[in-house]
């Protein structure tokens, strides 16, 4: 298996891809389809999200975000989450842009009333130009608006140096010291809003496809309305993951998968490592 054969097994074809999200991802960083996955495909993922609400973490006091809420390790946690490695412009693009590409990780966030605000960042570091390293996905499980926390972007940014990537994401490895030039193109209080950014809205089941260089963060949640979000996040497959399957892969996830979603997951001569997660 390759990465050409594990997508064409999964149904992407040129049509997933078109030429103008391709100039859309390669000017702005990212490109929107609305209403990507049906009705019944997402009130199945919010089901799942539900299910595993209890596994959320929060994280410390540092990084992009003090104290906020993640789920992590979606693909073990239940089959309905399987549906993410259907979102085949993520696929597409991602081979686009970087060639041969396994899941990075696959996390949910849904910021509480008066949470969310996130530093603006860059999901990953890059050592030149052209060193794409992650596309991103935000596949909307409600309604996003400006009320709820909608994903901010800084359209053009992904060709910019990289900004506060989390330390989880920097693999042992020291960003570039930017130079003076780039240093004063960075923001002096990240969390405030940019000039340039813009707010990702959509509806439920739409899906924004970033290069997971943009400078992007989570915003304020005023509502209160739920805001359930699940990033897909694809990988350059010399670039360590964010969560590594295989430390984390249950019998279950072993068992079910095909050859191309095991080959996308990098668990294809892999062992279960972890029991099956019990639900009461
Ligand atoms: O949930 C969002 O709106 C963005 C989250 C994000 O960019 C991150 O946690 O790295
Ligand atoms: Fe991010």
């Amino acid at each position: 298996m390759n990465t050409a054969e594990a997508l064409a097994a999964l149904g992407v074809t040129e049509a997933d891809f078109t030429p103008q999200q391709q100039r859309q991802l390669d000017e702005d960083g990212y490109f929107i389809v609305p209403e990507y996955f049906t009705a019944e495909q997402v009130e199945a993922l919010r089901g799942a999200y539900d299910a595993c609400a209890n596994d959320a973490v929060v994280l410390g006091d540092l990084g992009i975000e003090p104290g906020g809420v993640f789920i992590f390790d979606l693909f073990n946690k239940s089959e309905v989450f399987d549906l993410c490695l259907s979102s085949r412009p993520t696929l597409a693009a991602a081979q686009d842009l970087m060639g041969d590409i396994r899941v990075y990780s696959l996390n949910g966030r849904n910021p509480a009333k008066g949470r969310g605000q996130q530093s603006l960042h860059s999901d990953v570091p890059r050592s030149h130009p052209t060193d794409w390293r992650v596309v991103n996905t935000m596949i909307m499980l409600d309604d996003m608006s400006e009320e709820n926390g909608a994903t901010r972007l800084v359209p053009g940014s992904h060709k910019w140096p990289a900004l506060n990537v989390p330390d989880d994401n920097l693999a042992g490895e020291k960003a570039p010291a930017p130079t003076p030039e780039e240093l004063a193109q960075f923001p002096d209080d990240a969390t405030a809003p940019h000039p340039q950014e813009i707010k990702v809205t959509g509806k439920a089941g739409s899906i924004c496809v970033i290069n997971g260089h943009i400078w992007h963060g989570g915003t304020l949640n005023r509502s209160g309305a739920s805001r359930r979000l699940l990033h897909l996040a694809i990988g350059r497959r010399d670039v360590p993951p964010q969560l590594d399957q295989r430390e984390y892969l249950t019998p279950s996830l072993k068992n079910r998968s095909n050859p191309a979603q095991q080959y996308l997951l990098d668990i294809e001569d892999a062992e279960p490592a972890v029991p099956d997660p019990v639900r009461s």
